[in-house]
């Protein structure tokens, strides 16, 4: 069950893939009309964020029936055909198991509600503190209180997120059973592949207490022991006993050794996790909604500590930039206006020729960014909107508050896929639901034609799959105290792999180890990389030095036998 360590991962949010139907919204419909172009990216799997009934409070992880499909997604029919179109490109479906909360249009808190003991055992309901205050001081991730009044019961019900997502409690072996009886309905369809949504927050301790004063309210229900012993239980029960899984948990505010354990193949638990700390190098003080730019020096730490803890660790990384819930990298890390190229083909190369499993965020690939947006008006994101009203009650201006959210805000990457240089982006016929911009120069069609950032996405997915020094390696890192440069090399069976990255937008220099006078370069994202390399090669000193130009990317391959 390792076949996921050669393969690339597509993300595609559907309701802002492809809209077959014009009413603004993308569909599944819309992803079978566009399977063409997501085979020709070489990809193996495609996660879908949620698509199944919801009231869409928070796009879909607010789910009110796990076994079905939104209306305004499509059918199950065309779910059915989707799995087997993707097939027919041996690409497989991975879907988003949202298991830590339901939506509260739920039947299952419907039924708690009304009154059924059974149904009240799902979730978390506890009485206010004698003195009339919550149950505990904890804080939800969208904003306010963790806790809501539970109907007219005197009772509170726990949501970590918004408060229409209801936390289902594990301890309860009926939460467990429905779990795997939802994952194994989607087996039966067909479905090997799972993101388990905050899948490390399922480990609450039974006794919910307070979060000392001044502490983080996180540590007290993340990365609890059960989350080991219940996915070890899920695996056994469902998705384990498919030998073709590939399962990926996202881990909020977690560990280098708790992920170790979620991902260790002897541990049955998961393929690979999801962490989230090298996307939080802008964050001021640890808080997403402020301004900072982004700490070079710790993103290189993260990345080189993360491969190198797993590696040793026996775990696996899910790979990343970009997500539905992230600003896009290249306006974080890169620079869209003066390198967009180079910036976008440098970050690509600095993960897509890591130890772990690569995710392609839809429109990455063809170098899109955050959207140009004016007014907060444009923001329609739950976490977004109460962000931007948190700020305007501490005291910040209407304009600081928005630069912030424009900035930070999800809705960043969820507009939608530029698929043309039209008004709608070729994205639908009506009226888009997120409004798209940035298209007339940052489109499929455009990349399609005479674009660079998008042959170069397919030839990094192709080189996971023809070297497997890529994805079987062992990483160590290189110059680690290079003030701008990424570098990293692999290793395996004789052949050498020497990763350079440039992080910066201007001239940085990097040295070479040994050995490397006859390697050939693997990929690079400047066309005269061969002759760069050789001409700086020669004139060096040992250890020779190289110049790397703003956003440089350059892969050195040393072959154990020389290429046939
Ligand atoms: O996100 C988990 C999570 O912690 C997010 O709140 C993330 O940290 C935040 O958006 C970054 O600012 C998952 C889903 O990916 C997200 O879309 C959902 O809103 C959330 O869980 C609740 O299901």
């Amino acid at each position: 069950m390792t076949g996921f360590r050669s393969s690339v991962v597509y993300q595609i949010y559907p309701k802002s893939f492809y809209d077959s139907n014009g009413d603004g919204v993308g569909d599944l419909r819309g992803v079978i009309e566009k399977i063409p172009y997501i085979a020709s990216l070489g990809v193996d799997h495609v996660w879908f964020n949620p698509f199944f009934p919801s009231p869409g409070r928070d796009n879909g992880y607010d789910i009110s029936d796990y076994c079905a499909i939104d209306p305004a997604m499509g059918t199950m029919e065309d779910f059915e055909e989707l799995v087997e179109a993707l097939g027919a490109h041996g690409i497989g479906v991975m879907l988003d198991m949202v298991l830590n909360h339901t939506s509260t249009e739920h039947e299952w808190f419907r039924k708690a509600l009304a009154g059924d003991e059974r149904y009240q055992r799902y979730y978390y309901l506890r009485d206010p503190k004698p003195d009339g205050s919550l149950p505990t001081n904890w804080v939800s991730k969208f904003g306010g209180p963790a806790w809501e009044p539970f109907g007219d019961t005197g009772k509170y019900y726990l949501h970590l997120f918004d408060r229409t997502q209801a936390d289902l409690d594990w301890h309860n072996p009926d939460v467990r059973e429905e779990a795997a009886r939802v994952v194994n309905f989607w087996r039966s369809k067909g479905v090997r592949g799972f993101r388990f949504d905050v899948i490390n927050l399922i480990g609450k301790p039974e006794a919910l207490l307070d979060a000392p004063e001044g502490t983080d309210d996180r540590a007290m229900y993340t990365d609890g022991p059960d989350v080991h012993t219940y996915l070890q239980w899920l695996s056994e029960q469902s998705f384990g006993q498919d030998a073709d899984s590939i399962t990926v948990g996202e881990m909020s505010s977690t560990s280098i050794q708790a992920c170790i354990g979620y991902s260790n193949p002897a541990n049955h638990e998961l393929s690979m996790v999801f962490n989230f700390h090298h996307l939080k190098v802008d964050y001021e003080d640890g808080q997403k909604w402020t301004l900072k730019d982004f700490d070079l020096a710790a993103l290189k730490r993260l990345l080189g500590e993360w491969a190198l803890g797993m590696q040793e660790g026996g775990g696996w990384n899910a790979l990343f930039w970009n997500n539905h819930d992230q600003p896009r990298a290249l306006d974080r890390f890169g620079n869209v206006d003066e390198y967009r190229y180079e910036s976008a083909t440098m970050l690509a190369s600095a993960i897509h020729l890591l130890r772990g499993t690569p995710f392609v965020y839809m429109g990455e690939e063809i170098g899109m960014s955050d959207p140009a947006y004016t007014s907060i008006d444009d923001y329609v994101d739950v976490e977004a909107r109460n962000a931007y009203a948190e700020l305007l009650a501490e005291g910040r201006t209407p304009q600081e508050a928005f630069r912030i959210v424009h900035r930070k805000a999800r809705d960043n990457s969820r507009t939608p896929m530029a698929w043309d240089a039209s008004a709608t982006a070729g994205f639908t016929t009506g009226t888009p639901w997120l409004r798209p911009t940035g298209q007339e120069a940052v489109n499929v069609e455009r990349e399609e034609r005479e674009g660079s950032i998008l042959p170069y996405y397919r030839k990094l997915i192709s080189l996971r799959h023809e070297l497997p020094l890529i994805a079987e390696g062992a990483y160590a890192p290189w110059e680690q105290d290079n003030p701008d440069v990424l570098a990293y090399t692999r290793t395996h069976e004789g052949d050498r792999l020497l990763v350079l990255c440039n992080l910066r937008g201007t001239d940085s220099e990097v040295t070479l180890p040994e050995g490397l006078e006859t390697a050939e370069v693997l990929i690079a994202n400047h066309a005269d990389a061969d002759a760069w390399v050789a001409a700086h090669r020669a004139v060096r000193p040992r250890p020779s030095a190289l110049p790397l130009r703003p956003y440089e990317a350059i892969a050195l391959l040393e072959r154990a036998e020389p290429a046939a």
